[in-house]
């Protein structure tokens, strides 16, 4: 008998046992679970996988944790979990930080959880208005902070998760859905600053008292959790500096079958019968709403064989839901003696026996174990990530948990970490607050930029404005290249006379002058031939005082010749007479090689006498009164030709010049025929297009800002180079000095403390911005930076100067995106091809120095042109090479066959193009070229 009894309870043991044998996770089977979080982590975080990813790694534009400068009163909702909560959160900052809440717990009825969208909002308004009136501050337009536990992309419903499934409300922006409900409630107003997922929220709340928490985790209803991740891997969002939080949205891994290997019979029978079937498995396997529903599945199947209950399942047992979380882990717990676990199955309507109980508790501890486990397996995935982002052996991150289900079974996650983990060392730290002081201290932080953005809304153009900037400068062009606009035109289009970019034949030694840009450059270039042509150069910099530069001209060219007389002296060549190339970087009318005439000054120069007048004499003519030395100048080239032909050297594809540096513009090759300004209709010549007059007309009045005119105002041109004042390096740092003082004055930043220093014009400079804008030590920079002006920045203060850095500087490099698409549709319609290939070459301080210039101006091109494959080169070399090739050019056509230097030149357009006659057309008279000397290279390529 007994052996019989015996035998029975242990077939019924063991049949107990491979029912929730698949619920008893290995190590192995863990670590491979862990393995494939982390493979579905990355699928989320890369640009072409994203789309596909079952992890979806939503960015949630949250950048950084409280740093306890946040203060204010506001109001934040908590939607998602077990209770919907209305709360007002008080923050204090400073010496008396403190967090202040009062909050009201609503409840939200199942038929409004799966009502319609609108019954859904105006339930929540309901609350709202009800807490309002409770709190008295009814008429207060608080901000809001909305913890809105779903998944959304930037504010937008992914899909319902949990047990929430209203209609319409899918696709929308729930920022919207709540405004349109206030609106139809009309009794109050608020201000929806912000909304973030409650991971996000747990993560900043449990931020506030702990810096080292970068994790934010819910294990309650549903399961989920979010980290700081490295902007540089997070492919879809724009920028490599700082980090963003990334809600995971965990819940929906697996969803691709990935983890089906430990889904059991039970899992799939609660995943059938869910809101959401075949999604949200993994939450499905670990969060509060359905281990229940688990349990209840595995306790009905043991029941159909006999193993519990006598065998019968009672309505009870069919009735969906009635093992909530709070019951099992009650009855799991090894607090509770049996007894007790017979009265819950009581209470739920469950008849049991003692060994009923016995079962019952080993089926909820295995079904809770193997959630934390799974929890476990998933977090380590994330913080092992953590650790290699930031390179370390040993990682310490806190990790910020909420939700029912953890505060109920801790221990077994924290383990499952441990082990898979181990180089890790987690500290979890519980958010004794919930999720809405983060979501308040998350709406201080983005209501201080978005009052910033406010002022600098102006300054974020959208691709729909940059186009039409790009149409705008296009017309522009076509204006400056036709002989009756030309004269009105702002863009002037100047031709240069330049028909080709190098061929390789070039040699000699040459002398280039590169004044215009930072410094005043003067160079020796060596061309010679050997097996290859190779360039050598040496160089002086000299100093161009200020008071030269606002001079007379005849002092400015003195200068020049002076420097040029030590610079022949220190090279030993002042008996030499060699041909000099002059890179001269102002706006000059030219009817050839070897003549400019200045048409106005731009940038810091102001001298006297010049404008109007031929750079070219006025330098012979210094150097003549001199009488030491002598030079022959062969050309006079814009900054942006010789910077084309210094690239063109080493690319032949090179066609376009452009400078980011003190100023700004560009040259590019264009088709004789559509230049009106010069005859012949044969072959290309640079246009040097002088764009930063681009707008003088008021054709950008409505992208400029007030700052944008008090700069003009205060600059030595007013009314002149317009667009050269919104992009470039000598206007970009004051820029942003006229708007921090603005925003000092308006009490956003410094606490309103405006310095002396602060407000003297020149003070912050554009490498200053270049350097709070570096990625890792840019903020401790802007510290710096700011302490100098006297301000005492606050951390925040610094997050908002960088952030109005990023706008100002992005601002230019899209500006400069868009004119520069001009010229490359201009070149793909003059070659009629469907897709342009091209090299453009590059130079200038603020292309060169500032840390994310380059990357925004070569992303927003590439998307404006999109049938373009663009290579940007930087011209190691600067311009002067160029000016030395376009001299050596000019001195090849007219040198006389064999190395005798011809006598001193005055070619009027040195004219490669194909056949003997386009040399006679561009001078009307054959002047020593040929025509036939090795042109074939020449002209389009
Ligand atoms: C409390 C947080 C809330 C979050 C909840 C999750 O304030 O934002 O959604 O925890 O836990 P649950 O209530 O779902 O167990
Ligand atoms: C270096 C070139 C020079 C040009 C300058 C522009 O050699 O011709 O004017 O770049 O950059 P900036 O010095 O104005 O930043
Ligand atoms: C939601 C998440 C949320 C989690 C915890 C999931 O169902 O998709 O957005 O964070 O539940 O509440
Ligand atoms: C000048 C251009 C020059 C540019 C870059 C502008 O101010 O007008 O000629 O190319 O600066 O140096």
């Amino acid at each position: 008998m007994v052996t019989a009894v015996a035998r029975r309870l242990a077939a019924q043991r063991k049949e107990i046992d491979a029912v929730l044998e698949p619920f008893l996770l290995s190590p192995e089977t863990l670590r491979e679970v862990k393995n494939k979080m982390r493979t579905e982590l990355e699928y989320g975080l890369k640009r072409e996988t994203q789309g596909s990813a079952t992890v979806k790694m939503l960015p949630t534009y949250v950048c950084g944790t409280p740093d306890g400068t946040e203060k204010g009163k506001f109001l934040a909702l908590d939607l998602g979990g077990t209770n919907f909560r209305v709360l007002l959160v008080k923050i204090r900052s400073g010496r008396r930080k403190s967090v202040r809440m009062y909050n009201k717990i609503f409840a939200i009825p199942l038929e409004i959880m799966q009502g319609t969208g609108e019954e859904l909002f105006d339930h929540i308004v309901h609350c709202i208005a009800d807490f309002l009136e409770y709190m008295g501050i009814k008429g207060a337009r608080l901000p809001l902070g909305f913890t809105f536990s779903f998944p959304c992309k930037q504010g937008t419903l992914v899909g319902w998760t949990k047990g929430f499934k209203a209609t319409d409300c899918e696709g929308e922006d729930v920022v919207d859905m709540l405004r349109e409900a206030i609106k139809r409630r009309n009794e109050f107003d608020l201000d929806i600053v912000a909304v973030v997922n409650d991971t996000v929220g747990t993560m900043m709340t449990c931020g506030y008292e702990d810096p080292n928490c970068e994790i934010g985790l819910i294990a309650g209803t549903g399961s989920n959790v979010c980290y700081m991740e490295d902007m540089k891997n997070i492919e879809i969002v724009e920028g490599n500096e700082g980090k963003m939080c990334i809600n995971t949205e965990w819940g929906g891994f697996g969803d691709n079958g990935c983890i089906d290997n430990i889904r059991t019979e039970y899992d799939k029978e609660v995943d059938e019968g869910s809101l959401n079937p075949g999604k949200q498995r993994y939450e499905k396997m670990t969060s509060g709403m359905y281990l229940g529903e688990i349990v209840r599945q595995i306790l009905i199947d043991l029941t159909k064989r006999g193993l519990l209950f006598r065998g019968q399942i009672s309505e009870s047992l069919r009735k969906r839901g009635i093992f909530e979380t709070k019951f099992l882990s009650q009855i799991e717990s090894d607090r509770l003696a049996l007894l007790q676990v017979r009265q819950i199955l009581q209470q739920l309507g469950l008849d049991s026996t003692c060994e009923d109980s016995i079962i019952v508790k080993e089926v909820c501890g295995a079904v809770s174990r193997r959630a934390a486990q799974l929890c476990g397996a998933g977090l380590a995935a994330i913080v092992e990530k953590k650790r290699e982002n930031r390179g370390v052996e040993h990682l310490q991150i806190t990790v910020g948990v909420d939700g029912t289900l953890y505060k109920l079974h801790p221990q077994v996650l924290q383990e499952t970490v441990k082990e898979l983990a181990p180089w890790c060392d987690v500290t979890f730290m519980l958010s004794e607050d919930g999720s809405g002081k983060g979501a308040a201290l998350i709406t201080a932080v983005a209501k201080r930029l978005r009052n910033i953005d406010k002022y600098l809304y102006a300054m974020r153009l959208s691709d729909e404005t940059l186009i039409d900037i790009m149409a705008r400068f296009r017309r522009e062009m076509k204006n400056g290249l036709s002989r009756d606009f030309n004269p009105t035109a702002t863009v002037k289009m100047l031709p240069t006379f330049v028909r080709s970019i190098p061929d390789g034949s070039e040699k000699g030694d040459f002398i280039a002058l590169d004044l215009g840009g930072s410094y005043f450059r003067i160079l020796r270039v060596k061309v010679s031939h050997e097996k290859k042509q190779t360039v050598q150069m040496e160089s002086e910099i000299y100093n161009t005082p200020e008071d030269i530069m606002h001079g007379s001209g005849t002092r400015l060219f003195d200068h020049v010749a002076e420097c040029l007389g030590d610079f022949m002296e220190k090279q030993q060549i002042k008996d030499k007479k060699l041909p000099v190339g002059f890179t001269f970087s102002f706006p000059c009318r030219q009817s050839k090689l070897d003549e400019g005439v200045l048409i106005t000054w731009t940038k810091r120069f102001k001298a006297s006498g010049v404008e109007g007048a031929d750079v070219v004499k006025l330098l012979n003519r210094a150097i003549k009164k001199r009488g030491d030395y002598d030079a022959d100048i062969m050309a006079v080239v814009n900054d942006t030709v010789g910077t084309m032909m210094t690239c063109g050297f080493d690319d032949q594809r090179c066609e376009v010049g452009l400078i980011i540096g003190t100023g700004t513009n560009a040259c590019y090759m264009e088709e004789m025929r559509h230049i009106d300004l010069v005859e012949g209709d044969e072959g290309r010549m640079c246009i040097n297009t002088e764009w930063g007059a681009f707008g003088d007309d008021g054709s950008l009045e409505d992208i400029r800002t007030e700052f944008d005119r008090e700069i003009d105002r205060g600059s030595l041109n007013p009314g002149k180079q317009l667009f050269e004042k919104m992009v470039s390096g000598l206007y970009m740092g004051e820029l942003v000095r006229l708007i921090l003082v603005k925003m000092a004055k308006e009490g956003l930043l410094f606490e309103g403390r405006i310095t002396p220093e602060l407000l003297t014009k020149g003070k912050f400079e554009t490498k200053h911005v270049s350097a709070i804008e570096k990625s890792k030590e840019g903020l401790s920079k802007a510290k710096d930076i700011l302490t100098r002006l006297g301000v005492e920045p606050s951390h925040e203060d610094c997050v908002a100067v960088q952030h109005v850095c990023t706008i100002v500087s992005f601002r230019s490099a899209n500006l400069v995106a868009a004119t520069l698409g001009a010229i490359l549709c201009q070149l793909r319609d003059n070659k009629g091809v469907g897709r342009l290939r091209t090299t453009v070459g590059v130079d200038g301080s603020l292309y060169k120095m500032h840390p994310q210039y380059a990357r925004r101006l070569h992303k927003t091109t590439r998307r404006l042109v999109p049938d373009s494959d663009v290579r940007f080169l930087l011209s190691e070399s600067g311009s002067g090479k160029g000016a030395a090739m376009v001299t050596a050019v000019a001195y090849r056509v007219c040198a006389p066959r064999g190395d005798q230097p011809c006598p001193p030149f005055h070619a009027e357009g040195v004219c490669l193009a194909a056949g003997p006659g386009a040399a006679q057309k561009a001078s009307g008279s054959p002047v020593g070229c040929s025509g036939e000397s090795g042109i074939s290279q020449c002209g389009d390529f």
